[in-house]
Parts: structure tokens; sequence; C-alpha cells
């Protein structure tokens, strides 16, 4: 999965792509290079950042989701919104997927992804992105995070959402502390055994910084090692910035181990 945010403060590109010429530039690299599916989003949820008004999140990624709607060839797209309007407004233009990074929490979410009958991503969050980095505590990380995702999943299933739809998602970074986000890697087949596939967010995130000593532009080696062992423990998907270098350690890694299907 190759990120691609339309906004103007996301932690690592914020600004890059905001306008729809180089955002559709940009997700066709991404497809050449062998995304399997391009996420648009349009609020960046970086610790810290301030909760975006849909409208706001719907005119910087309408554009983005139009021009790559008419491009012939492109990557399936992906929407990463908490809010249902704006995923609504990204399914009318063609999104296959809901990445809801709070795991369906607008009241309109899951009814809405039942009805279009589409993929859906529930992640993990403790708290909100504006505090969650403040002071995240649990007493075992891997049994709260996994137990959330069993609920949300059944939630999901619930509202109409088809199981085989449904992809989960630990939520590395939001609002836990580099031991948490480590704990949850290692551990991550407690979340493969909920019998989904299982994605994983670790591209140039602040963890990633302090295990390698790297500021957020140097941070590829340390996020493609940490991705590695994410599909090493089951991991199905990886959200990533750098595409065309993930692919290339995905084919080298699965190569030699036979685990993932090397792209
Ligand atoms: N991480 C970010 C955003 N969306 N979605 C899922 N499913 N998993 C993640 O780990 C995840 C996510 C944060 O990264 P990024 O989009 O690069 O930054 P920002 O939130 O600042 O836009």
């Amino acid at each position: 999965m190759g990120i691609l945010n339309a906004t103007p403060d996301s932690f690592s590109d914020g600004g890059a792509h905001l306008d729809a010429a180089a955002a559709v530039a940009h997700a066709r690299a991404m497809a050449r290079a062998g995304a399997a599916i391009v996420d648009v989003g349009g609020e960046s949820t970086r610790p810290g950042a301030v909760p975006v008004p849909a409208h706001v999140e719907i005119a910087r990624v309408a554009p983005v989701l139009a021009a790559l709607a008419g491009e012939p060839g492109a990557a399936p797209v992906s929407i990463d919104t908490r809010h249902a309007a704006v995923a609504r407004v990204a399914l009318d233009a063609g999104a296959v997927l809901v990445n809801d990074v709070s795991a369906g929490a607008d009241p309109d979410m899951l009814p809405l992804v039942a009805e279009r009958g589409v993929g859906l991503c529930l992640m993990h969050m403790q708290g909100e992105p504006a505090t969650m980095q403040d002071d995240p505590r649990y007493g075992d990380v891997v049994a709260e995070v996994t137990s959330f995702l069993e609920a949300r999943m059944e939630a999901a299933v619930g509202a109409g959402v088809a199981e085989e739809a449904i992809v989960l998602d630990p939520g590395i970074g939001f609002g836990k502390t580099v031991d948490h986000n480590v704990a949850l890697l290692a551990g991550l087949q407690r979340i493969v055994a909920l019998g989904r596939p299982v994605l994983v967010g670790v591209s140039r995130k602040g963890f990633i910084g302090a295990l390698t000593g790297r500021d957020v532009d140097d941070r590829l080696a340390g996020s493609i090692g940490a991705g590695l062992a994410a599909v090493e423990r089951g991991a199905a998907v990886l959200r990533v910035h750098d595409v065309p270098e993930t692919v290339d350690a995905l084919a080298a890694f699965t190569a030699i181990t036979g685990v993932g299907d090397g792209r």
C-alpha cells in the first residue's frame, strides 16, 4: 500500500502532493513500482494533529480521487479517513477500501461500508491524535490491541460488513510508546490469529527514529527492517511511503524465506 497524503501537514510528506497533478504522478509512480493499492488521505493523524472537518478533507481528496479515477491502469485506491462523509465521496469516485484509523467510530461508517460492499481496514488507536502520545499506558499491549480489534471486527460484521472484507491493523504509533510498538510487532501473530489479513504502517514513524537515531527523512532502512520483521510475523500488507525500495526488499526477503508473496 503506497501512501498518498493530500495534506499540508503530514509528518513526512505534508504538502508534497497537494495539487492533483502531482498526486496523480506520485500515484502512478507507486503503482508502476509495484504498489497494489494507493491510500489517499486528507487528514494528518500524526501525534499532536488537530482534527480536520469533513468538508476540508473532502476539498483536499476529491480532486485527487477524480484525477485517479480517470487514470487508465492506475492502482486501486483506498481512502484514509475517520469520516463517513469523506468515505462516501471517495467510494463514489471508485475507492475500493476504507482505511479508518478510528475503526468505525463515526456511527455512519460501518453501515456505509456494509452497503457499498467494499473493503475495510480497522485500526487500533488509544486516545486521539492530538494527545495520544502524551502518556500511553497498557497492562498487556498485545492482548488489549488484539481484543479491541476482535471487538471492532464483531461490530463491523454486526453492521453487515462481510468478514472477508476486513483487514486489521495494530496502529503502530497511535497512542503507543516505542516499547509498545516493538511489542506489538514482535507479537503480531496474536493479531494474525484473528484470521484476517493484517496491515502494518511503520514507514518513517517516530519509533523508527527512536530505534535508529535518524531524522524523518532518513528512516528508509529502519522502516524496511521493521516492515520485513512484520511480514515474517504474518503481516499481509505494508503501508509505506517508499514503494520501490520496499518492493525490492520484499522480493529478496520472500525469495529466501518463502514468507509473503514478494510484493
Ligand atoms: N498511519 C498513518 C496514517 N494512516 N492507516 C493505517 N491503517 N495504519 C497506519 O499505521 C497509518 C494509517 C500515519 O502516517 P502518514 O499517513 O504518513 O502521516 P499523517 O498521519 O501525518 O498524514
